[in-house]
């Protein structure tokens, strides 16, 4: 059966790089069909209605039809899975309320928009950033929607960390199971290393270095996003299709036996985390279902990070409590 799949912000950098994988199959399997639909504001639509050009000039065979539009019920009626990447980012001299506000203005309606019209099976992954914030908005406002199926991306950072593991220990990715990305999708994120497996063996015996893991693996992982735009000029966006991408195949068709994925996924009390936050945890995906992963001994070096990005996550959620968006 065809998949609706919804892009927010399609005309972005982000939109480019992923619309044309999911076209591709990439997103749920070479067998799935997909019919695609970009949502972008008034000034963007000529822009997506290019890209949609060039997804017709690639003849996905998996691609049944495209939909441009401006109108967020349109965008989301019937939809099944949902990739809102299109945000508003922080410009110069923007206090973070403005920035949770105008955030606010667009996750509000997409949030009423997808509990209105869309499929019963509907799946949300928020990209654009605050991503765990912007989550827990639109879920506020789609109360007939289950909560689990709000998510956040954190697998761009699950996946740096992946990669700087792999570089240090000289191992292929391939073989570093069970990482994980803990908290918000900022600075405060923290890559827990303690319980991940390398060919077999426990990573951080593996490194058996506290300080690189302290001084250097922490910070590079939290910063990379900084360290590209640096670097490129351009914030990521090739890594964070990518990145979508596999957050959405893992939920859909599940993690691999004897390891775990990391989604920003809401609380359900789980590791001290409070109820209803958007936080970042280990889990597993089975039959397009994810749960927490239980039971994991958290010592003092990761309580401690992780009370500090939780802690994060909770002024966000009273910051846009107070600015009345949930
Ligand atoms: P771009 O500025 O290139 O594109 C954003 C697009 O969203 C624009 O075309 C804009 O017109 C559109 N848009 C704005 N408001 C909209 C609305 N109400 N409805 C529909 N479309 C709307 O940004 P890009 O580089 O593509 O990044 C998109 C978002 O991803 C940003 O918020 C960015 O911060 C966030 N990121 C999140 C990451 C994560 O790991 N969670 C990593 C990558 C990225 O930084």
């Amino acid at each position: 059966m065809t998949v609706n799949v919804t892009v927010t912000g399609a005309a972005g950098q982000i939109g480019y790089a992923l619309l044309f994988r999911i076209a591709s199959g990439q997103l749920l399997g070479p067998d799935v069909p997909v019919r695609l639909r970009l949502l972008e504001i008034p000034a963007a639509v000529k822009a997506a209605e290019g890209t949609a050009m060039e997804l017709d000039d690639s003849a996905f065979p998996l691609l049944e039809g495209i939909d441009v539009t401006d109108d967020a019920k349109r965008a989301f009626d019937g939809t099944n899975v949902a990739l809102l990447v299109g945000a508003r980012p922080r410009t110069k001299g923007m206090e973070r309320g403005d920035l949770l506000e105008a955030n606010g203005g667009i996750f509000k309606p997409q949030g009423e928009a997808i509990n209105a019209g869309a499929a019963s099976d509907i799946r949300v992954l928020v990209v654009g950033n605050p991503a765990n914030t912007n989550a827990l908005i639109a879920r506020s406002h789609a109360p007939d929607v289950p909560s689990d199926r709000f998510t956040a991306m954190t697998r761009l950072d699950h996946n740096r960390a992946m990669a700087q593991l792999s570089k240090r220990l000289d191992v292929p990715v391939s073989q570093i199971k069970k990482l994980t990305i803990w908290g918000n999708h900022s600075a405060t994120q923290y890559p827990d290393v303690f319980h991940a497996e390398v060919g077999g063996q426990n990573a951080a015996q593996a490194l058996n270095d506290a300080e690189w893991l302290r001084d250097t693996f922490i910070p590079t992982v939290a910063k990379r996003g900084a360290a590209i735009i640096e670097a490129r000029g351009a914030s990521s966006a090739a890594s964070a299709a990518s990145a979508a991408i596999d957050h959405v195949n893992t939920w859909v068709n599940g993690t691999p036996e004897g390891d775990w994925t990391s989604m920003a996924v809401v609380s359900d009390g789980s590791y001290g985390v409070p109820e209803g936050l958007v936080s970042s945890f280990p889990v597993v995906c089975k039959d397009g279902a994810w749960e927490i992963v239980q039971d994991l001994e958290i010592n003092q070096f990761s309580r401690d990070r992780i009370d500090a990005s939780v802690g994060e996550l909770a002024e966000e959620r009273d910051a846009v409590r107070n600015l009345g968006l949930i």
